[in-house]
């Protein structure tokens, strides 16, 4: 369940405060706020319909990307995306973005600010995804979504989407082992605070590296060990497994901070990688 709360308060207190943006009184002490699940079935600007999805989505965002280069095509549907999360977060919603690629956060994090939610970023990640075009040997854009979000290169997207800078020490990257040397001595520099995903353990959860204010999950689903997760595109192995990654997730939902959440199915359609992590997202129902 995801609950809305005051930063300020107890987060052990069962009453419980409505949040961000809307500081009406609720009747009820306890108040939940409905998870409203958006499906962007794409990699990058590619399309994928047959992406297999781990929920069921209240709604699929699709666009027609016109033609130009992928960041264009990409900041159309982000742009649509960000429209439709706005809608959500104004609806009183928690919007879950379940895509197949990292760089869709682009969209989620603008659509909550355009909401007037400037949300902290705690990134779930085998990888850093902190490249930029000069750093990347591999040229690849999903490589990029995290170094971007912290306000590198808004020339690329960022701009269009009318996206704000996240201040890098507002945002957590978790679970991140598989760094290249270039996102290695930016990190170095960087308030970007790291942790493992152990860290965030439900019995002794190490909450004081959080971003304060609402939060942006991130889950990279290659977070989780490969082992347990067919068909993923970059497998990284010595990862935690999914029940360590379910119950730092429950931790984050217990602060009653979190706005949205990213799930980034970073598999290749047609290896039935859903099913293995519906359980996992049992703690999103
Ligand atoms: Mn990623």
């Amino acid at each position: 369940m995801i609950a809305g709360s005051s930063p300020r308060q107890n987060k052990s207190s069962r009453s419980r405060q409505p949040v961000f943006g809307d500081a009406r009184p609720r009747r009820s002490a306890r108040y939940s706020r409905a998870v409203r699940t958006l499906a962007v079935p794409y990699h990058l600007d590619d399309h994928l319909p047959d992406l297999d999805l781990p929920l069921a989505a209240a709604a699929v965002i699709t666009a027609d990307l016109g033609t130009g280069d992928p960041w264009t095509r990409m900041a159309v549907l982000y742009s649509r995306l960000a429209e439709v999360v706005a809608g959500a977060i104004t609806d009183r919603g928690v919007p879950v973005v379940i895509s197949g690629d990292c760089t869709t956060a682009l969209g989620t994090v603008a659509g909550l600010q355009r909401a007037g939610l400037d949300a902290g970023v705690v990134w779930f990640d085998a990888h850093g995804d902190l490249h930029t075009p000069a750093t990347t040997s591999s040229g690849y854009l999903g490589g990029m979504p995290l170094r971007l979000l912290v306000g590198a290169c808004p020339e690329l997207i960022g701009a269009s989407l009318g996206l704000r800078a996240v201040p890098e020490d507002q945002v957590l990257l978790v679970g991140a082992r598989d760094l290249d040397p270039p996102e290695v001595s930016y990190l170095a520099g960087a308030a970007i605070r790291t942790c493992d995903v152990a860290a965030l353990d439900l019995a002794e959860p190490n909450l004081a590296a959080l971003p304060s204010g609402p939060l942006y999950v991130h889950l990279d689903v290659d977070v989780i060990d490969c082992a347990e997760i067919p068909g993923l595109r970059f497998p990284a192995p010595g990862g935690p497994g999914r029940a360590v990654v379910a119950a730092a997730l429950r931790t984050l939902l217990r602060t009653g901070r979190v706005a949205a959440v990213g799930l980034a199915c970073t598999w290749q359609p047609g290896h039935g990688a859903s099913a293995t992590i519906r359980s996992l997202l049992a703690v999103l129902a």
